[in-house]
């Protein structure tokens, strides 16, 4: 029998080991003034780990204060060698604590151990190396102009950081997604004042404890918690002290922080939702092709942006494809961070889970094939209280079913068939998003024809999610705004100026 996820069981609490997390502001931990807080409980069975501080106003203000304050302070001052020289520690110091990130991470998000160890927290340490070598070895233009007099000018451009940049993440990869901002953001020479997800305060909060390790200047890094409307997340975006937003999250999210950046005119960086496919040609592969599939379905229980929810197969692959997927997808074992061999972890709360659920229940009526899951798993003991999921394939959907249109962020798939290359293009070109597409043939010419038509940020050929940090990463449509990565990533975080000496 499945489990009823709604049913308020038993919730196995430890208030000895009970977590506080604190804002960072200024260098210092600190609690909330209002006394305002919000309980953080397990994805795996929904024990309370700890009470987050919520943060309002009072604290967005004093974290504003710091980050300008420290603009006009050492840091303001720092040589841009002495910067990166600086980034570079933080990154050590991450290595050096690799376990308490890990052990943060797998507690907020409650994803297998292993994943943590070999992809998101290695990546948490990495964006600061790259972009603290990045700045370094970026030229600036110029132009050497004629004059009527003969004497010419000479017209150069600087690069200077826009001041204290407002950070909203979101949970699914959450010390990778952070500090795929904070990085180049520091390394720009702004400050920062983070505003993480209300389900994951773990690593943002861990890295206060970095920054002071390793000597960064108070007011550089700042964390404030809260929730998005009406609470620490609005307020930041609405502060007129704070020069731009990046954001990661969902696109309506993003509608409503760039109607908060109107005011003031602030620059805004977006990374939205998806509602990626997969394109599989018959000549593929196959081998392959089912192993990059099961991660861009299945990583991470579905929860990144750039994973698969529509795969389209060439017709003589079809059926082939669909029971070699199943078989694979029936195989993954579903349990606890820590367990040895576990491929798929929980949902990240009992609310996403819903909503999952939610959508599973739809696909079922509007008549999808169930090739496999389509519910909720049997867990034993204290995890039937997680936020658990099936691994879940649907066929013989039309292309506007809601599960094929609607971006779910879960453990899920909609396969279906196609016969030419023109009907494949537009299939996957017909959504709101533009985020990514994995391509999976032998024929490369193909490859890169197809590749060229579909309208998203990144495109993968015959793997998914294979990263280059200095290659521009974002997203098309409704995906995003602006690209992130290498040199790309100085765009938003600096101001180019232009000073003309007439000679
Ligand atoms: P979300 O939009 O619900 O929340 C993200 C953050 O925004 C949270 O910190 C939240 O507190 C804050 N927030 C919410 N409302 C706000 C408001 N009005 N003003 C200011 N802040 C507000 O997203 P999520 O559920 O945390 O993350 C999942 C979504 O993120 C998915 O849609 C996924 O596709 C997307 N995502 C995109 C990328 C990418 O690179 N394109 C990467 C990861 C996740
Ligand atoms: O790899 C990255 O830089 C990145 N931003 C990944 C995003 C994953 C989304 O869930």
């Amino acid at each position: 029998m499945a489990n009823d996820p709604s049913a308020a069981g038993p919730v196995p609490t430890s208030t000895a080991a009970l977590k506080e997390f604190k804002h960072f502001i200024n260098g210092q931990f600190v609690g909330s003034q209002s006394g305002k807080s919000f309980e953080k409980r397990s994805p795996s069975d929904n024990h309370l780990i700890g009470h987050v501080h919520e943060g309002g106003q009072a604290e967005v203000d004093a974290a504003v204060a710091a980050g300008r304050a420290a603009m006009d302070g050492p840091w303001g001052r720092m040589s841009i060698d002495e910067r990166a020289a600086l980034l570079h520690k933080v990154a050590d110091e991450i290595t050096r604590r690799f376990a308490d990130f890990v052990a943060a991470e797998m507690a907020d998000t409650g994803q297998p151990k292993s994943m943590m160890e070999h992809a998101f927290i290695p990546r948490g340490a990495a964006n600061f190396k790259i972009f603290a070598d990045v700045v370094k070895n970026v030229a600036t233009e110029s132009f050497m102009t004629p004059t009527p007099d003969g004497a010419g000018a000479l017209n150069y451009a600087i690069r200077v950081p826009k001041g204290v940049i407002g950070v909203i993440c979101p949970w699914n990869a959450p010390l990778l997604l952070m500090t795929w901002k904070v990085g180049p953001a520091l390394a720009c020479g702004n400050t920062v004042i983070v505003k993480p997800s209300e389900e994951t305060p773990g690593t943002a909060t861990l890295l206060g404890e970095v920054m002071n390790a390793v000597g960064v200047p108070p007011g550089v890094y700042n964390v404030v918690h809260g929730l998005g409307p009406n609470s620490a997340g609005e307020f930041l975006t609405k502060h007129d002290g704070v020069a731009a937003i990046t954001f990661t999250g969902e696109t309506r999210t993003g509608a409503a922080i760039q109607k908060a950046a109107a005011d003031g005119i602030r620059d805004v960086s977006f990374e939205l939702g998806g509602k990626n496919a997969a394109v599989v040609f018959a000549d593929c592969d196959l081998d392959a092709a089912i192993e990059g599939t099961m991660r861009s379905v299945f990583l991470n229980c579905g929860q990144v942006c750039l994973g698969t929810e529509r795969v389209y197969v060439e017709r003589p692959l079809y059926e082939t494809f669909v029971a070699t997927l199943k078989a694979r997808a029936e195989a993954l074992k579903l349990g606890p961070s820590e367990e040895k061999g576990v491929t798929l972890g929980p949902l990240i709360s009992r609310e996403h889970q819903a909503k999952v659920l939610g959508y599973y229940a739809r696909a079922k009526a509007e008549g999808a094939t169930i090739v496999t899951g389509g519910g909720v798993p049997e867990m034993p003991g204290a995890l039937s209280q997680g936020s658990w999921v099936q691994p879940t394939i649907w066929t013989d959907l039309p292309e506007t079913a809601s599960v094929v249109r609607e971006e779910i962020f879960g453990p899920c798939c909609h396969i279906s068939p196609f016969d030419s290359e023109a009907e494949v293009i537009a299939k996957a070109n017909d959504t709101r998003y533009g985020l990514s597409t994995a391509i999976w043939t032998r024929d490369l010419q193909r490859a890169h024809r197809v590749a060229a038509k579909i309208e998203v940020g990144i495109t993968w050929v015959n793997s998914w999610f294979l990263r280059d940090l200095r290659t521009p990463f974002g997203g098309s449509k409704q995906s995003g705004i602006g690209r992130e990565g290498g040199v790309h990533s100085l765009e938003f975080y600096t101001e180019l100026r232009n000073i003309c000496v007439k000679l």
